[in-house]
């Protein structure tokens, strides 16, 4: 076992999972993966954070909000315009707006600091924020 530990050893600078199957493969025992690996694999891109951008108005367009992160001061009235030939809605916490069709647009204004997210309702995979400072 000691070839092995030595290999596990080297193989710690590898990523967990080589280190892992090289361990396995040798039929010890396999060490717990340790408590961080910074940099090994990218982000899942389900989580990758949504970058923020600072825009009081928001594009509706292929089925998706743009930006689908916005950011605004406090007391700015943000205004929603659907350019898809598809019917889209802004819902979620005090944002109720109407149905809007192709060409319509809704605003709201933000009086309170916090961030506001939404869907459309019509079509629920659409999310979007509102983040207002
Ligand atoms: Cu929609």
């Amino acid at each position: 076992m000691e070839y092995c530990a030595r290999i596990g050893t080297y193989l710690g600078a590898l990523s967990t999972a080589v280190a892992l199957a090289a361990l396995a493969a040798c039929g010890g025992p396999v060490a717990a993966p340790p408590a961080e690996h910074p940099m090994s694999m990218p982000a899942p891109a389900a989580t990758a954070a949504v970058q923020p951008v600072a825009a009081s108005i928001v594009t509706i367009a292929n089925f998706a909000f743009s930006p689908a992160a916005a950011t605004v001061p406090v007391g700015t009235t943000v205004t929603w315009s659907n350019s898809d030939s598809a019917p889209h809605d802004i819902s979620g916490g005090p944002l109720h707006s109407p149905t809007l069709n192709q060409g319509q647009t809704w605003s709201y204004t933000f009086s309170k600091a916090g961030t506001y997210s939404y869907i459309c309702s019509i079509h629920p995979y659409m999310k979007g924020s509102v983040t207002v400072t």
